[in-house]
């Protein structure tokens, strides 16, 4: 808290801006070797979608390469991908899920 000192009678104004936080999107990678069913099931836990949408996902990433799965702020994006990449390691397989902010 600051302590603003002024003679009786002078008018402060203090401007203060809010800015929404910048956006950041987690992108699913295509790898040979995760299966798809895994794919859709890690999608469904971590990114809480339909299976429908996770079907798309998966299917977007298997043929593009990439896909964004969703965006949410920096430190919930981070937490996401890590976790899920985190679920594909614990069963040996190179999933990954990367993060870049939105322009
Ligand atoms: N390409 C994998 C396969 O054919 C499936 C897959 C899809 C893996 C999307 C990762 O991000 C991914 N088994």
């Amino acid at each position: 808290m600051t302590d603003v000192v002024t003679t009786p009678g002078t008018k402060i104004q203090l401007e203060v801006k809010v800015e929404r936080p910048k956006l950041h999107k987690v992108i699913l990678v295509n790898d040979d070797f995760t299966p798809r069913e895994f794919v859709v099931r890690v999608l469904k836990g971590e990114f809480r979608v339909t299976e429908e949408q996770a079907q798309r996902v998966m299917m977007t990433a298997h043929q593009r390469g990439v896909c964004v799965v969703s965006v949410y702020t920096k430190d919930v994006a981070e937490a996401k991908a890590t976790n899920a990449t985190d679920a594909g390691r614990a069963k040996g397989y190179p999933l990954l899920f990367t993060t870049e902010p939105e322009e």
